[in-house]
Formats: structure tokens, sequence, C-alpha cells
């Protein structure tokens, strides 16, 4: 792994027009990583800490270009351990989250690079692990609420998640669902404005809150897509008003009539008992966490222990380095729970979380609805990284 020459940090506006860290390295090699930090609405408590902007990028042009200046770094490990001692905090609040991500990310990059190696692989070796394709599914949120949309619904994120191997074949049948859904809703209620919320999925008000999957069910039939998309959420339940009775009542229901196969954060962030109730109740369903865990491993060892979940959300930006997401994946793995990775709701043009998705060998890929360029960005990345694993 060569020299870093250089490291250097500038503010750049998210997909809600929020700024965020963009980060650059170049090694002595020529290698140049630039990457950037997602954001977060929903955030669990215990995600890193997110610095303002304006202070992370005089960090990085400063104290950390400074820092790094002239060093080299065998393993991603080495770099990224690097952050987590020159920050010294337990949520990196003195560095900050958003600014370790994206110097860890931009630090990949690089490596990959100098290494020649497609960034996807060069996450799946940081794991030791081969790339085992074609378990990947997609996670295409098509209805949005909660904390993501100016409308009615109490849940954040209704899911098509198709059924196919290739990831082109299941791009296809997320595109053309969402495309049809899309037509059905307005067709249904040609009144209402339907708008593109924070995740690019359709947000509209509803009569009640089962209608969304009601719909999705319809449309699945009619198109004859039954054994192609199976059906799932978010309840973002830490920002949802409800008592735990009630909510598990309507996922019991829920899973009864649209055959849910997975519901994320279904009570709210420390409510470890009640997952552990309804992942009893329901044991067909995975129930994943979210706020929950925080892509934190005492978190995860705490629902562990309760037996809360058998799937986790990973969002590298909720901890602060990649090292530290995929000591979290491999912890999973140990506990035998689905791994989910995720995008955030505030997005930017880079895509490097579908190389991460796929390189970590994750079960699930929540990526939002393809209709904002921020989002198709990581659809297209998985078409690419499909025909660069066929050329491996
Ligand atoms: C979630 C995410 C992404 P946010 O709750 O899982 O879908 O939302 O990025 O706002 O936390
Ligand atoms: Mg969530």
């Amino acid at each position: 792994m060569s020299i870093i020459k250089e490291i250097s940090g500038k503010i750049i506006l998210d997909s809600r027009g929020d700024g965020t860290v963009e980060a650059h390295i170049v090694f002595e090699s020529g290698a140049v990583g630039i990457a950037s930090t997602p954001s977060g609405k929903s955030k669990g408590t215990h995600e890193a800490f997110t610095l303002p902007p304006e202070r992370a990028v005089e960090i990085i042009n400063g104290e950390l270009a400074e820092t790094f200046r002239g060093r080299r770094f065998a393993t991603q490990r080495d770099f990224d351990s690097e952050l987590i001692n020159l920050d010294g905090t337990d949520n990196k609040s003195r560095i900050g989250g958003n600014t370790t991500t994206a110097l860890s990310a931009a630090f990949a990059k690089a490596s990959s690079i100098s290494e020649h190696l497609p960034l996807f692989k060069y996450f799946s070796e940081s794991l030791g692990q081969n790339i085992p394709h074609g378990k990947l599914r997609l996670f295409a949120n098509m209805i949005e609420g909660g904390l993501h949309a100016e409308n009615n619904l109490r849940f954040q994120e209704h899911w098509a998640i198709p059924k196919a191997v290739s990831f082109t074949s299941q791009v296809d049948i997320v595109n053309s669902f969402f495309k049809k859904l899309g037509e059905e809703l307005q067709n249904l209620f040609p009144e209402a404005k339907i708008f593109f919320s924070d995740e690019g999925s359709y947000s509209l008000n509803f009569e009640s809150e089962d209608i969304p999957f009601s719909i999705m069910m319809k449309l699945r039939e009619k198109l004859g897509l039954m054994l192609k998309i199976d059906f799932g959420m978010d309840a973002a339940a830490s920002d949802v008003k409800g008592e735990p009775l009630e909510l598990a009542k309507i996922y019991k229901e829920w899973h009864r009539k649209f055959g849910l196969i997975a519901i994320e954060d279904p009570f709210s962030e420390e409510d470890f008992i009640d997952f552990h109730r309804l992942h009893g109740e329901l044991p067909e369903v995975t129930i994943i966490g979210d706020d929950l865990t925080t892509t934190n491993v005492s978190l995860m060892a705490k629902a562990n222990k309760n037996l809360s979940v058998d799937g986790i959300i990973i969002k590298p930006n909720q901890i602060g380095t990649i090292t530290e997401a995929l000591d979290a994946v491999a912890l999973a793995r140990k506990y035998g729970w689905q791994v989910v990775v995720s995008h955030r709701s505030g997005e930017t043009m880079d895509d490097w979380i579908a190389d991460f998705a796929v390189g970590c060998g994750a079960d699930g890929f929540k990526l939002g609805a393809p209709s904002k360029p921020e989002r198709l960005v990581k659809y297209n990345r998985l078409l690419q990284i499909e025909k660069e694993i066929a050329n491996l």
C-alpha cells in the first residue's frame, strides 16, 4: 500500500440540499480516492456524532492533513484505527463520524485503485471473504412516510423485495413495478398530488395506513409478479406514535394479509424486549434492528442477548469507519443474523455503498426507489458490478 501524499476535504450538498463532507485522498502512487458521507433523518440516538460540515472540513484540511501526510498504512484497519485513536471518544464526537466516514471510504477507494481491485472486491478482501454472489436482494422503498415524507403515513418505508438471482433482473423487476405503481396510484387517486419523497419513493396521503400494502399487493397480483416480489417494511418506530401492543397487532395482521417477510425497527430504539416478543411471535419474519443497533457491536451484543432480532441494518456512517462496519457484519454473521446494508435518506452521487453491500456479502441492500439521481447511481453501480464480477 502506498504512502499518503495529501488529504483534503470540502463541503458538497446532499440530496436534501444540506451540506456534507467530501474527502479526497491522494497516494504517492497517484491513486486518488474521493468519497462523501450521507446523512440520516430518522437517526438512532447512539449513532456516531455528526459535526457541522464546516468544522469537519476545517479539521480535515488542518489537523488531519498534517497528521496523515507522508504516512503509510498497510491495511484499511490500520488507517481506520488511526482515525479512531485520533478522535479518542466513544462516538467520534471530537473529529466527527461524518469526517471519519468520508476519509475511511476515500482511503478504501484509493487503496482499491492502487491494488487494482474493483472496490467491492477490496471490501470483501478487507473482510477476508470471497464474494458470495447470488443472494443479495434489493429492499426497494416504494411508498414513503414517517419523517421522510410530508404525508399522513406513520410508517417510513414500504418495500418491494424482488426475487431473482441477477442484479439486472432485480433492477428490472423493481423498476417496472415502481413505474406501474405510480400509474396505479394516479388512477386510484386522480385528484391527489403525488410527490417523490426523500428516498425517491411515492408520497401522498392515504385514508388508512394499510392501503399502501393493499394497493401493492393487488398490483403484484395483476402483473402476475406473485413469485417475483416479496414485501417488507421499515416502521422506523422510534419516531412513530403508538403503544407497542397496538403496533405489534398491526405487524401481525400485515404479515397475515400481505405476507411481509421482514420488518425493520418495529418498536422504538430502547425497546429490546418488545422486539424480542415480536421476534418470538413472528418467527418466519426477519426482525431487523437499525436505530436499535446502529452498526455498533455493543448494542448488537445486547440485542443478541435479548434475542431481539435476527437481522441488522449496516450503515457505515452510523459507526464512522469501514473497518468497524465490517466488524459489525462479521459479528452479525456469528450471531446468524441477516445483513442488510443501507443507504441514508440524505444521499450524494457517491455509490460506494453499493460496492460495500456486494463486497460484504449482504443478504439485502436498501437503496430507495429508482427515481432520483442519487438513488439511481446505486442501482446503476449494481448493474456495473454484475459485469465486473463476471469478468473477475
Ligand atoms: C432508515 C434510513 C434509511 P435515515 O431509517 O433506515 O432508509 O433513514 O437515513 O433517515 O436514518
Ligand atoms: Mg431504519
